[in-house]
């Protein structure tokens, strides 16, 4: 008997084989899950049909979250598939990369607005699309980052963005607790995707947490697929509203200097 199994879900934010989601995808297809991913636009369509061809029967849906029609037909499609779903992976950010270096005092305040509505009133969107559609003990997960929490180089609005984004979580977990409904945020290490490459000084970060982290190596897919698979699983049964760190650098502070 896998953990999953007959486990009915939602992965939001694959855009190729790198993503975060897509780790996480690939840990829930071993565990027996039934799945749907949602893409944000069609260009990335061919990107990830491969990926889902590889897993199993997936349905590919499109959801811009900026747009509640968009929304409303993603969840309106899923209900055609499953009667209620037991989990939804939220692993969507985005904002202006032109502000995502120098100071955050610059940012402007069209990409402050879309900043939060991507990275973090999209979780509430979804969560109130979903309202109806979750089974009793269902989990949903978003992912964050340490930026949220403590200043991090070039990270800026995002920071903020993800500080808001864990506060949502904490008043989500209340909302849906007395459903027995978990959500949690999970917060990753470093790792290569298409949200962190042309960042600037990245390898360097990647290079600091790779010395300074207990473990002596960046995150990865796996261990993000892993932490994930276990706060969607019942093997977390009792914890929500939580932000867990799947980051070895979290602990450590300015220690060895890496040359970028
Ligand atoms: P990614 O680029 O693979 O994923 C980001 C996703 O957001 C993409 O699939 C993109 O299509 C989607 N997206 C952006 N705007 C959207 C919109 N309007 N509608 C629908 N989808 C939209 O990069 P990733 O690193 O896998 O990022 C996934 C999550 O992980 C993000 O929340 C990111 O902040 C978080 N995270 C990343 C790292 C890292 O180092 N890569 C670390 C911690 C947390
Ligand atoms: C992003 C910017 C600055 C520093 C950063 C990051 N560090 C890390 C990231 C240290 C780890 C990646 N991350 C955690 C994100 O949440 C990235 C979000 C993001 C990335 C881009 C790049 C391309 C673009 N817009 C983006 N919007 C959000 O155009």
């Amino acid at each position: 008997m896998k953990l999953m199994s007959g486990k009915k879900g939602l992965v939001m934010g694959i855009a190729n084989e790198m993503s975060l989601a897509w780790g996480i995808a690939k840990k829930l297809a071993e565990q027996g899950v039934e799945m749907a991913f949602s893409y944000q636009s069609e260009a990335l369509y061919r990107r990830i049909k491969p990926l889902a061809d590889s897993i199993g029967d997936i349905p590919l849906l499109e959801c811009d979250v900026t747009n509640e029609e968009s929304l409303k037909e993603l969840f309106s499609k899923l209900k055609e598939r499953f009667n209620q779903i037991d989990f939804i992976v939220h692993a969507i950010a985005f904002s202006d990369r032109n502000e995502l270096t120098g100071k955050y005092v610059n940012t402007s305040r069209s990409n402050f607005t879309k900043t939060m509505e991507i990275s973090c009133y999209s979780l509430t969107a979804v969560c109130r699309h979903a309202w109806d559609f979750l089974s009793d003990g269902a989990s949903i997960l978003t992912l964050t980052y340490l930026g949220a929490e403590r200043v991090m180089p070039n990270y800026n609005v995002m920071g903020v963005a993800k500080a808001a984004l864990e506060a949502s979580v904490k008043y989500l977990a209340v909302d849906f607790g007395d459903r027995n409904i978990r959500i949690n945020g999970l917060s990753a290490g470093p790792v290569k995707t298409l949200a962190s490459s042309g960042i600037g000084d990245f390898k360097y970060i990647l290079n600091w947490n790779c010395e300074n982290s207990p473990l002596k190596r960046n995150t990865t897919l796996a261990d993000v697929g892993g932490s994930a698979l276990f706060l969607l699983s019942a093997l977390s049964s009792g914890i929500t509203g939580e932000i867990v760190h799947v980051d070895s650098g979290y602990h450590v502070v300015g220690m060895k200097s890496v040359k970028p």
